[in-house]
């Protein structure tokens, strides 16, 4: 990451879809939170992406408040990044609409998210979850971002992104920049801790697969304690698909600490699952609590909260306007007079 230049802007956004996990801390937020010092950034909670599944309202409006909490309580200050809803903005639908015109069925059928989504038991498959990728890719375009922080699961719809920006711009004059995703090295994807096959998700994984940022101390601490190893007992990192349960273990203990996996190895040589089990429990429950409790605080405090919004939400839509108004006058709509 080194190799970035300031001035350029960061852009990313979480579904308001549950309780943010540690998967969402590890593979994005952690990453959010470097960048904001030396970059332009916005970040979002993308709600209308949330409504791809069924949504009960009241819940929703509450989970997109939370997230933008754990925003704050993870350590992003609103006076240096913009924190905004997705919905508050004019521009990221009308411009997916545009997109949507440029984008072939076939890109979209191949969205892995899209195949894996559809193909649960019981999925509601629906005509916006298969056309998400363009609201993604409009989200990202309408503000020119140069990148965009993201776990391994979100690579494949950036990389659309590249591919529709740059049809547009050869299309109408170049008029989007090319963005490129962030990939975090180790952590990029967090194992659900029950299934250490399948990715955490926040909507996706049992309760006992997943620890949310905000969950109580104790249940963290059981979760951890509980998570699926196998019958070995040698802390060791490997790939094999045996070893999938304490390898996403050694990652989360990696990625909590910044001590690096070989170093965390040695610390355990002679010791047991159990031992390490749970001094990662009280790792985690040492790096969650105080997000939680800020998180809490800061949900007493709707005010407040409603004032970042506004004015994360002001500042986006002055950029999205122009960048819309570009964009109809390139493909030819006439300009209103207003
Ligand atoms: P859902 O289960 O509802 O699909 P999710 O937990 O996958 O939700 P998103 O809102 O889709 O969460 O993702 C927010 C960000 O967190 C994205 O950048 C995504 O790549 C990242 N992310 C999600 N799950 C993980 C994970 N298990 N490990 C690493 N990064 C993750
Ligand atoms: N599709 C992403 C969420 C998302 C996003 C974005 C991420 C919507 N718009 C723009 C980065 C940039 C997901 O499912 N995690």
């Amino acid at each position: 990451m080194e190799e970035l230049s300031s001035q350029k802007t960061i852009l990313s956004g979480i579904k308001p879809t549950g309780q943010l996990t540690i998967g969402n801390y590890i593979g994005a937020m952690k990453n959010f939170v470097k960048l904001q010092n030396d970059y332009e950034t916005l970040y979002m909670v993308v709600d209308l992406h949330a409504l791809t599944v069924p949504q009960e309202p009241k819940e929703l409006r509450h989970k997109t408040l939370s997230i933008i909490a754990q925003y704050i309580a993870v350590g992003l200050d609103p006076e240096k990044n913009n924190l905004f809803i997705q919905s508050h903005v004019t521009g990221h639908t009308e411009l997916a609409w545009i997109l949507g015109c440029m984008t072939g069925l076939g890109d979209l059928s191949r969205m892995t998210q899209f195949k894996d989504k559809s193909a649960k038991p019981g999925a509601n498959v629906n005509a916006g979850l298969y056309t998400y990728p363009i609201l993604m890719a409009s989200d990202i375009l309408l503000y020119n971002a140069d990148f965009v922080p993201v776990g391994e699961d979100q690579k494949q719809h950036v990389e659309l992104t590249r591919d529709i920006a740059m049809r547009f711009n050869y299309r109408y004059s170049d008029t989007f920049t090319i963005p490129e995703p962030i990939i975090p090295k180790s952590g990029a994807r967090i194992m659900d801790l029950q299934n250490p096959m399948s990715k955490m998700g926040k909507s996706d994984s049992g309760e006992s697969g997943r620890i949310a940022l905000i969950d109580e101390p104790s249940l963290v601490a059981k979760r951890i304690k509980s998570a699926v190893t196998d019958s070995g007992s040698e802390i060791k990192f490997s790939e094999t698909d045996e070893k999938a349960g304490i390898r996403n273990l050694l990652t989360i203990y990696a990625n909590l600490t910044e001590i690096s996996i070989a170093e965390i190895e040695l610390m355990y040589e002679g010791k047991g699952y159990g031992d390490f089990k749970k001094d990662l429990a009280d790792i985690v429950v040492e790096r969650l609590s105080p997000i939680k409790n800020r998180h809490d605080d800061l949900m007493k405090n709707k005010d407040y909260l409603e004032a970042v919004l506004k004015s994360g939400a002001e500042s986006a839509q002055k950029k999205a306007w122009k960048m819309l108004s570009k964009v109809y006058r390139k493909v030819g709509l006439v300009q209103a007079v207003r």
